[in-house]
């Protein structure tokens, strides 16, 4: 009854956040993380509504795809934000980008982008869509798709190792995780120019966003907008950007995501009988598979990210959630698999009564409420939970923490309605005060709806 109930509600979230404009006498139909916050399209939460959508409305998650794929730039990137006209409400607007001329057509759009769950999606909702209702949407996201990851593969691993290089912290996902503190020590506020702390000064104040102590701080922004500003005076020219960026990084998230979605890829191209195309996704993602699994860290017991801007090649440990990703991408050997176990359900780190936190509770660096510093996020469990059943065949334990964490991230989520995060020792999304009750990010936020329903599925 109850969860018949959420369906009809995250029905209604992912109705209430849809988003008609129209340009140029084309319609856009994007679904935005949440009406009252964040008004554009993002990139990996539209791959993750789009999942949820197809169990409602194919057609409502092929548009969501369709649109997603629209502000495609020339050299192949999809952006992290695709912007709706004419809406300034969120901070930075389009204008800061100036990507204008770089990108392919009128869509204006970010210059960065964001894990690649595209691929994923696009393989799902293929393969949840009703007999044969999927072919033109297929006809028409596939070529942008193959294009993208072409452009991953070109300019965010020019070595050929098959680990990928983000260059801004939101690339990431994670936007202030612990993950990229030490790197920061090498970004000197200094030289983030007085105009760009004067713009991010100006535009913070009252933070729009929700509670400014639990968001990123504004010395964080500096550094974000200080990072927009050089990539846009490198001309967004990503030969220069990835080798001059003072924040690139070798992410073992976004990597993660990068060997799923080779696979993903793959699979929809054998679908549809273009074996021969699927061969080349299956050697990246192999490739990949091998690399994640080499950033094993034995000492610390984790997967480790590499800092490599300006020369460097600097392992990163902080106990963060991303190391459970490379379970996603098939990358954790028979040897490492009981290790990612054990620390994966230690209560006092990442098993605690919600998991998965965003950093182990036990981490000196671990808040309850700051956003990618402790709380629990649907899309990471989500990310998890695939992993943890990729190894069901092999590990009863994975299959029985898959199944325990599903159980509890509806819970969660049912608890409560759809947050941007939640509590990871209570699982409340509502600690109870009044003031509080747009803590943890909006009522009717998108991703989570989608989720319930993928996983309540
Ligand atoms: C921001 C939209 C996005 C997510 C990111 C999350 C947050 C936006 O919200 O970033 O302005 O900081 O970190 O993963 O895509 O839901």
């Amino acid at each position: 009854q109850k969860l018949l109930e959420m369906l009809k509600v995250a029905d209604h979230a992912l109705k209430h956040n849809l988003y008609v404009t129209t340009l140029n006498e084309k319609t856009y139909k994007r679904t935005v993380p949440s009406k009252e916050f964040y008004v554009h399209q993002w990139n990996w939460d539209s791959a993750a509504v789009a999942m949820g959508l197809v169990h409602l409305n194919p057609e409502r998650a092929y548009d969501e795809l369709r649109a997603l794929v629209s502000g495609q730039w020339n050299n192949g990137l999809i952006a992290h934000i695709t912007y709706n006209p004419g809406e300034t409400r969120y901070y930075p607007q389009a204008g800061k980008w100036h990507t204008e001329q770089f990108r392919r057509g009128e869509i204006v759009t970010s210059g960065i982008t964001q894990p690649p769950l595209l691929s994923i999606a696009v393989d799902y909702v293929y393969k949840h869509s009703p007999d044969g209702a999927a072919g033109d949407f297929l006809d028409e996201v596939l070529p942008a798709v193959m294009k993208y990851h072409d452009y991953l593969k070109r300019y965010r691993d020019p070595e050929d190792g098959g680990l990928l290089t983000i260059v801004h912290p939101w690339e990431s996902g994670t936007d202030n995780s612990p993950r990229w503190d030490s790197s920061y020590t090498h970004i000197n506020l200094n030289d983030v120019p007085q105009a760009v702390r004067e713009d991010v000064d100006a535009n913070r104040t009252d933070d729009k966003l929700g509670k400014a102590s639990h968001r990123p701080t504004q010395e964080d922004y500096y550094r974000f907008m200080g990072l927009v500003a050089l990539f846009a005076k490198l001309g967004w020219d990503y030969e220069k950007i990835v080798t001059q960026s003072p924040f690139a990084i070798k992410d073992i998230l976004f990597s993660s995501l990068w060997a799923r979605a080779n696979e993903a890829l793959a699979d929809t191209l054998t679908r549809v009988g273009r074996t021969d195309e699927a061969a080349k996704y299956h050697k990246w993602a192999q490739q990949t598979q091998e690399a994640l699994a080499h950033t094993w860290d034995e000492e610390h017991q984790q997967y480790c990210d590499i800092d490599v801007a300006q020369g460097r090649r600097e392992p990163i440990i902080e106990p963060t959630n991303a190391m459970f990703l490379p379970l996603l991408a098939g990358a954790v050997t028979d040897e490492q698999l009981p290790k990612v176990l054990t620390r994966l359900s230690d209560p006092e780190q990442f098993w605690p009564a919600y998991p998965v936190p965003s950093i182990a509770l036990n981490s000196p660096k671990f808040e309850l409420t700051r956003y990618w510093r402790g709380p629990t996020w649907p899309i990471t469990n989500l990310l998890i939970i695939e992993g943890l059943m990729r190894y069901a065949p092999q590990s009863a334990q994975a299959r029985q923490m898959g199944e325990e964490l599903v159980d509890r991230t509806l819970d969660m989520i049912a608890k409560n309605g759809f947050y941007e995060y939640y509590d990871p020792t209570k699982g409340e999304a509502r600690p109870g005060r009044e003031d509080n009750a747009r803590q943890f990010g909006f009522a009717t936020f998108s991703w989570p709806a989608a989720i319930f329903i993928q996983l309540a599925e």
